[in-house]
């Protein structure tokens, strides 16, 4: 996976168009058992995903701290989440080179109104609760879409990049949280997973505009026109135009 999307890049491509290639789906398989005893047999696939290559640089870094927060109520009575996001790594990813840190739900004090506020954000966390996730290639991390998280700096001395993809998977036996779903276990075709990245790219790619100096007459552009750019809540605004 991590040549594939090496060999995108060196088309002058967009990480996320190495989703064409087979093997992102064919690796789902592998994580099914795990996916399937948390949302039961017939879990979907949500058709938000995104593919983060961070470079070994140090302005290098992954999302801003955010809830996920797209979908409301994806808690299920018996506490389960009736949607995850599944994050695979492709690289290791390491505090250097900018690995996942979370809040953990009881070390967060308003992780009960995210429950019922989607855009309610992290501004009373204590530092020393902040908990660094470092995987190894391979390794499918889940949470659900209230909990506090993001994708650390990396830096220059930093080995390899940070590559992962992200989606998001939801049960079967719940109406589909966003316009459409998936079936995993069908074929995905070639104009299904086009059209799968285009719907990715024009949801989330103003996300990855930095806050620096050259993006500022983009960024003051799309503020005018109402999206919505403020990196603590990027990820979190409602459901039309967010994403991780
Ligand atoms: O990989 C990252 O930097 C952030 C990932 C994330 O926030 C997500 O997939 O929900
Ligand atoms: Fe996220």
């Amino acid at each position: 996976m991590r040549s594939c999307i090496e060999a995108v890049r060196k088309a002058g491509f967009p990480p996320m168009f190495a989703l064409v290639y087979d093997v992102f789906y064919q690796a789902l398989a592998h994580a099914r058992p795990t996916l399937e005893a948390m949302l039961g047999e017939d879990f979907q696939l949500v058709p938000n995903f995104w593919v983060y290559y961070v470079e070994t640089k140090d302005d290098g870094k992954g999302f801003e701290p955010h809830r996920d927060a797209e979908y409301p109520d994806t808690i299920g009575v018996d506490g389960m989440p009736t949607v995850l996001t599944v994050w695979v790594a492709l690289t290791d990813a390491t505090p250097l080179n900018s690995c996942i840190y979370v809040v953990p739900i009881h070390r967060d004090p308003q992780y009960p109104n995210a429950l019922r506020n989607l855009r309610t954000g992290g501004q009373r966390i204590a530092l020393e609760d902040i908990r660094a996730l470092p995987t190894q290639a391979g390794t499918v991390s889940c949470w659900n879409q209230y909990i506090y998280h993001w994708g650390s700096r990396s830096s220059q001395r930093a080995r390899v990049p940070r590559i992962s993809y992200a989606l998001y998977c939801q049960r079967g036996d719940v109406s589909a949280v966003d316009d459409v779903r998936l079936d995993p276990r069908g074929p995905i075709g070639f104009g299904t997973r086009v059209a799968l990245i285009c719907r990715s790219l024009y949801r989330y790619s103003h996300l990855s505009i930095q806050e620096n100096e050259d993006a500022m007459p983009l960024r003051a552009f799309m503020a005018r026109h109402g999206v919505p750019l403020n990196p603590s809540r990027a990820v979190g605004a409602p459901p039309s135009t967010a994403r991780t």
